[in-house]
């Protein structure tokens, strides 16, 4: 009896047991606080769901991160640690520097699969990303790369990407003479079985129109870009894909780290705990600035993507169909240069969005010299190519704000930018805003470091009345001395500009002086003002902090601030503009 009723109470507080552990399963588990807040900001502000965004977990380890490892590979260049080379080897250097403006033979010497250290914020670790991501084409286009920084390219993205994200990687070779981008490389992706593609263009293209072909044979929904000499750090892909997947208007582009030419140490670029992002001088050169204040406060983790004016061209990722869409790049731009900005103003301008992904970081070798010629593309048309691209994308998209690059480019007035009624019908189609919506509210900080530029009074060769040499910066880089040489009319480095401020420059630079030497040096950033005044009656070239004039010695060949004397041949100088013949 006593057996019979103590086995009913034990099967009665076992079902107990079970009803409560049911009861406790399917209950709604008690969310953490971090969870909590980031719903109820959704909630507010859009109609996406918790399971579509990225969620900061502190402390729990990111749904795409790899499993820490405690092996440590040794070897050359491992680890992203500079690897000088073998003693041996060193009379090839020089020759394959030429070539290909990096190190090969120690490249060549470092694994494909090498490691590089994990360089990311801390925060990055604990980013959970939504689980059906889109589906990605990276496209690599290349002329004439070495064989091993290619190959370490594909493979690292191989390695680091996880694969129900990675449809595959297309390969444009914009028509290399090479060997080994042939027949070689078509042996080795076989192994790859279909996941890495090669395509040919039938002639040299460049990069820009390459990358444009790319894109319409790709069949990922993204396509995204990268330089031929890259490698992808650790968990590199989600943080790129998911501002895409929840807005496919947006861009977005990795951090850039460098991998360097001689040694391919693998290292950050910035230092600090600030963020920078890409805007542009009055000349269209690509530049980069912190992040503003204001941008900062939208933001909850230091580790959030922010957006960004512009971007330095080769690495980012975009919906493939809106790329498209969007006219991808502008077919008239030739070889190299600009792209970025036609991209970016579009992309604003016709309603998109660019953000810089702090948590997606991607190693590139930044050459000190271009090892290719722009070959026959460059000979179309009047005026150098970069600059005639920099035109096309000036005349499309920045309205009065061409102007200023006019200013900046004197020269560039005259050349011929070829036929732009497509690119303006498509953004009449596109219903684009101006360009002053987008300084005003896109790339405000721009006018930080590089405030509207006054008027030129003066531009051209300036041209000494004694000796009939001009003013010439001799392609140096500052600070260093202005020189002089023959006056060839052909612009470059005898073109100066004398604006309405008193600031005399040459480019991006500013002439300065004292009663030693005449000087390129760094404009100051935020300021467009100098000391000079040039009086067209005297022809005398006046430094007003020093109250003295620009003179040239003679016998010693040598420029430098004198008393003002008006019969000082020395010191009578022309200014001449240029015509481009
Ligand atoms: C930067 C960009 C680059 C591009 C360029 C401006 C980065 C890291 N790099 O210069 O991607 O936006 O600015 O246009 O932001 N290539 C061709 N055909 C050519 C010339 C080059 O396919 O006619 C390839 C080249 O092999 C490389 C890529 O285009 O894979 C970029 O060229 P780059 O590395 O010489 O450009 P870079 O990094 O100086
Ligand atoms: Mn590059």
């Amino acid at each position: 009896m006593l057996l019979l009723r103590r086995g009913r109470l034990l099967k009665v507080s076992l079902l107990i047991i079970i009803l409560i552990l049911t009861v406790a399963f399917f209950m709604p588990k008690p969310k953490s606080q971090e969870v909590e807040q980031q719903e109820k900001l959704i909630k507010k502000d859009t109609h996406l769901s918790l399971k579509q965004r990225p969620i900061y977990k502190e402390g729990i380890l990111g749904n795409f991160e790899p499993v820490p490892s405690n092996t440590v590979r040794e070897g050359p260049g491992e680890g992203g640690k500079p690897y000088a080379g073998r003693g041996e080897d060193q009379n090839e250097v020089a020759s394959v520097m030429m070539e290909y403006g990096m190190n090969m033979v120690v490249s060549n010497q470092v694994t494909l699969d090498r490691s590089i250290p994990d360089i990311r914020h801390e925060e990055c670790r604990y980013w959970h990303y939504p689980e059906n991501l889109p589906s990605t084409s990276v496209v690599i286009v290349f002329h004439n790369e070495g064989w091993s920084t290619l190959l370490r390219t594909i493979h690292s993205v191989l390695n680091r990407s996880p694969p129900q994200f990675l449809k595959e990687v297309v390969l444009v070779d914009d028509d290399s003479d090479k060997e080994h981008l042939k027949g070689q490389l078509e042996d080795y992706i076989r192994q790859f079985k279909g996941k890495v593609r090669l395509l040919h263009n039938k002639q040299r293209e460049g990069l820009i129109r390459s990358r444009t072909f790319g894109a319409q044979e790709s069949k990922g929904d993204v396509v995204l870009f990268l330089d031929a000499h890259c490698e992808v750090n650790t968990n590199w892909l989600p943080p790129l894909l998911a501002p895409i997947y929840m807005n496919n208007t947006v861009m977005t582009v990795p951090v850039i780290d460098g991998i360097d030419k001689d040694t391919f140490e693998y290292r950050p670029v910035y230092r600090g705990n600030t963020h920078f992002r890409g805007i542009f001088e009055w000349g269209m050169l690509y530049k980069e600035t912190e992040i503003p204040e204001e941008e900062m406060k939208e933001r909850k983790y230091f580790s959030e993507p922010y957006k960004s004016p512009t971007h330095a061209g080769g690495l980012f990722a975009i919906n493939r169909k809106y790329f498209l869409k969007i006219g991808a790049y502008d077919p008239g731009l030739l070889v190299w240069g600009g792209e970025n900005f036609e991209l970016s103003f579009k992309i604003w301008q016709c309603g998109g969005s660019i953000v810089w992904v702090p948590c997606s970081r991607v190693g590139h070798v930044y050459r000190g010299f271009m090892p290719y010629t722009f070959g026959k593309l460059a000979q179309k048309r009047k005026g150098p190519l970069v600059t005639l691209n920099y035109k096309r994308v000036v005349e499309v998209w920045m309205d009065e704000y061409k102007e200023y690059f006019y200013t900046r480019e004197p020269m560039a007035r005259q050349y011929d930018a070829g036929d732009l009624s497509e690119q303006f019908d498509l953004r009449e189609k596109l219903q684009c805003k101006d360009f002053k919506w987008y300084m005003d509210n896109v790339a405000y900080d721009v006018l930080y470091k590089f405030p509207l530029l006054p008027k030129n009074l003066y531009w051209g060769e300036v041209r000494s009345m004694l000796t009939s040499h001009c003013l010439d910066t001799m392609g140096s880089q500052p600070p260093s001395s202005v020189g002089l040489s023959h006056c060839h009319g052909s612009g470059g480095n005898q073109v100066f500009r004398l604006n309405e401020e008193g600031q005399l420059g040459v480019g991006e630079r500013c002439i300065e002086g004292d009663m030693h030497h005449i000087k390129l040096v760094f404009c100051r950033l935020g300021t467009v003002d100098g000391p000079w005044q040039y009086d067209a009656n005297t022809k005398m070239l006046h430094h007003r902090h020093h109250q003295k004039c620009l003179q040239l010695t003679p016998q010693s060949s040598q420029l430098h601030l004198q008393e003002c004397k008006e019969e000082e041949g020395g010191q009578k100088w022309i200014f001449r503009e240029l015509k481009v013949v």
